[in-house]
Order: C-alpha cells, then structure tokens, then sequence
C-alpha cells in the first residue's frame, strides 16, 4: 500500500528513518539473532529533526481557512490549532499496523473512528484483531465498524486522501482468539500479515518503519518476531499495557525477554507498565485535562458527535454518529483509551509538537523515558513518576487533540480541506 503514500517528488517528507549504512533489510528465513543488523534503523537522528523539516517545506503551501470549521464546531472559536484544516499539500505520512482487541471495551471502536478519519496520515496496512480483556476478538466485527463509519462519504467530499473503504476492510485480519506466549503452534493469519507488512518494502523510498499500534495484548506481535525475529530493525512497537499485559503477560514477557537477550536495539514504547495503574500514562487520553464545556468526555459525544455522519446509504438505521459507541469503563464516556498511540504520531503534523523519533520530547501521545539508555538505547516506558504526572502528559493536549477530530467529524457536513 505504500505506493498510495508517497508523496510525489517528496524526500524532504521523511518521518521515520533513513539508514546510515543503506544496507537491505534483512528478509527471509529466520536468522540467529546474531545474524540481525545490529542497527539497521537510524533510530535516532537525522530524522529527529525531521518532522520540524516537513512542517517547515509544508508551511509555504500552506492555506489556513478555518471558518467553516468554526461553523460546524462553535467551541472552535476558542483555540488555534497550527496546521489545522489546511490545503492539504501531502502532508507526511505513517506507515501503521494497528493490533486491536475491539469486541471488549467500545472504546476500541472509538479509536477505530479516529484511526479512520485520519487515514491520510496513518496510511492503514493492518488491522489485525487480537486478544485482550473480556474481549471476543473479532476480523467480521472490525469491519462492521468500518462501514459503519463510512470514510467513502467523506472522500466524495474531497477528502480524496483518506483511505477507502475498500483498503481499510481488506486490511482486516484475524488473529490469536487465545492469550499466550509464542510457540511453534501459535501462529495465526495476523502474525503471518505482521511480517509480511514489515518485510514490504516502503514504496515511497523513504525506508519508513512499519508501527505496530498495540490496541490490545501483545500476542500476535510477539508471535510475528518468534516466527520472524528478522522483522524487528524494521518495526517500531507503541503498546498500550496495563490491563492488556495483565489479559497475557506470557507474550509481553517473552517480547521483553527477547529485547534483553536478543535484540536490546528493539524500538518499543510500552505505555503502562505493571502495576496496573501504577503509571498508566494513556489514561491522560480521558482523564485530566480541559473537561469544560464541549472538552468533556460526555458532552463531546453529545455536542460534537450525535446527529452526525451517514447511514452510509441507508445501509445501517443510524447515522455513524449516533451510532459511535460510549465506552464501558468509566460508562456512557468518550475514553477512547488506545488512542495515544495515534496521537504520538498525528501530534508532530497536526499539533506542531512532539518527535516521532524521540518519545521523551512532549507530544499528545504522552512523553515517555528510557529506563536503561545504555542497554536497551530504544525501550521507552512512562515516566518514573506518579500515575496523575505520568497522565497529564498527554492531559494536558486535551483541547488540542479533540479539537482536531472535531474539525474531521465537520466534514460529513460539507467542511472540507481541499
Ligand atoms: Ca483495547
């Protein structure tokens, strides 16, 4: 799929990696780990600067003309958002596997819907359901939810660039329906597509990493580097733990292990770290912040999202908005608590803030540290604070990051970008 991505003409859209060595990736086979490139990712720089660069060879293209999306959303008036509703001029984008256990918490719907209206961005190559708590993993239901939401309303509207509908359901994978560390007996259809998705190459030229999104527990991913260990210099994990590593601790163990022993270069933000609740820095995605007025995790459903969107043809009784689930814990809420994986990537191009490349820099995914530099130079995990600073993190966005969805839930009304 990353041919749809590229920006034409555009290595100046760099916002992953570029290799020092300009050696091929290892492919093929599973090697001894000692056969692995030590550091085939340029993990850190030049492309810690790299977004600043898009944004500023962006910035000249640019056409700011929010007054339609004031229209749509009056608590817009309140704030500025940079790089809000521009002419859209090929703005970076992310290659993304999204691992989820949707058919528990609604709340992975939710994210679904984000994940969906900024298809422009994440450029989708996976999504594969997976295991996690009181959840019954389910490919069929993935896709219902993408109907539902009905992404080709909004490309007939000119939002050209996001995914269709078609890409996304086709992107749909099933995955492990049971927790466990990986074996020789575990493999599914979603580890399968985890490899091939990270072997691909990036048609773009740019040698961008796959980002595997962890929505769930970690059972397929663990089980992809088990039967693909080569895979790993080409991947960048961001998972969300927490009561998804309490659902299988057996595969988030062996993947640490696997990063100790095997391969301490692995690039892996875990955002959650056990105890549960003890950290828990996702939880700023719904916890904290700005809660006034159209900002709360109740009346943003209600004021923001109710009564808007498409019966995609008369296809489903309601409109996709109505239909947008609320989460069951905390109840009847917007919580939406796998999101910061997106935003750690959405905030350097729509928020101007935050670095792909060096997650201890604030962002609207959370700002995270490196608990060993010297021996594991690329595991980040939350900050070693209290849960409430570890959370305001990305509380502190809050504004900034719903705002920007709001904008995109105007444009089943005619808002447009382009
Ligand atoms: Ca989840």
């Amino acid at each position: 799929m990353g041919g749809r991505d590229a920006p034409s003409g555009t290595s100046q859209y760099v916002d992953g990696l570029r290799s020092r060595r300009r050696q091929p990736w290892p492919m093929g086979g599973r090697p001894p780990v000692t056969h692995l490139d030590p550091a085939p990712l340029d993990h850190v720089s030049p492309s810690r600067s790299s977004v600043s660069l898009s944004l500023i060879q962006v910035a000249p293209q640019v056409e700011v003309a929010p007054s339609h999306v004031v229209s749509v959303v009056p608590c817009l008036q309140e704030i500025t958002l940079p790089m809000l509703d521009v002419a859209c001029q090929c703005p970076p984008t992310y290659r993304v596997l999204v691992s989820t256990d949707l058919g528990g918490d609604p709340d992975d719907i939710q994210s679904l819907y984000r994940l969906v209206h900024h298809s422009d961005i994440l450029r989708v190559e996976a999504i594969t359901s997976c295991t996690g708590p009181g959840s019954t993993p389910s490919a069929q239901l993935i896709q219902h939810w993408i109907q539902r939401i009905d992404v080709d309303h909004l490309r007939a509207r000119g939002h050209t660039r996001l995914m269709s509908e078609h890409e996304l359901l086709d992107a749909v994978v099933q995955g492990a329906i049971t927790p466990g560390a990986p074996d020789a007996t575990r493999t599914t259809a979603a580890s399968r597509r985890i490899i091939e998705c990270a072997q691909s190459s990036d048609s773009s030229r740019l040698r961008r990493p796959l980002w595997i999104l962890v929505w769930g527990s970690l059972t397929d991913v663990a089980q992809a580097i088990y039967e693909q260990p080569a895979i790993v210099p080409r991947i960048r994990i961001n998972s969300i733990g927490s009561s998804n590593t309490e659902n299988d601790p057996g595969s988030r163990d062996w993947l640490y292990r696997f990063m100790v022993t095997e391969y301490p270069e692995l690039w892996w933000i875990e955002d959650g770290v056990m105890p549960r609740f003890s950290r828990d820095t996702f939880r700023g995605v719904y916890q904290g912040g700005d809660q006034s007025g159209c900002w709360g995790n109740k009346t943003f459903i209600e004021q923001i999202i109710r009564g808007r969107g498409t019966t995609h043809g008369g296809m489903f009784a309601e409109r996709c908005g109505d239909a947008f689930p609320v989460a069951s814990w905390p109840e009847g809420r917007l919580k939406e608590g796998d999101s910061p994986t997106m935003l750690y990537l959405l905030a350097p191009v729509l928020g101007a803030v935050g670095d792909v490349d060096d997650p201890t820099r604030p962002g609207w995914g959370g700002q995270f540290h490196r608990p060993d530099p010297e021996r594991l130079p690329n595991y980040y995990c939350d900050l070693d604070q209290p849960s409430e600073v570890c959370q305001r993190t990305i509380s502190r966005w809050r504004r900034e990051f719903l705002a920007e969805w709001a904008a995109r839930w105007g444009w089943y009304d005619g808002g447009s970008c382009s």
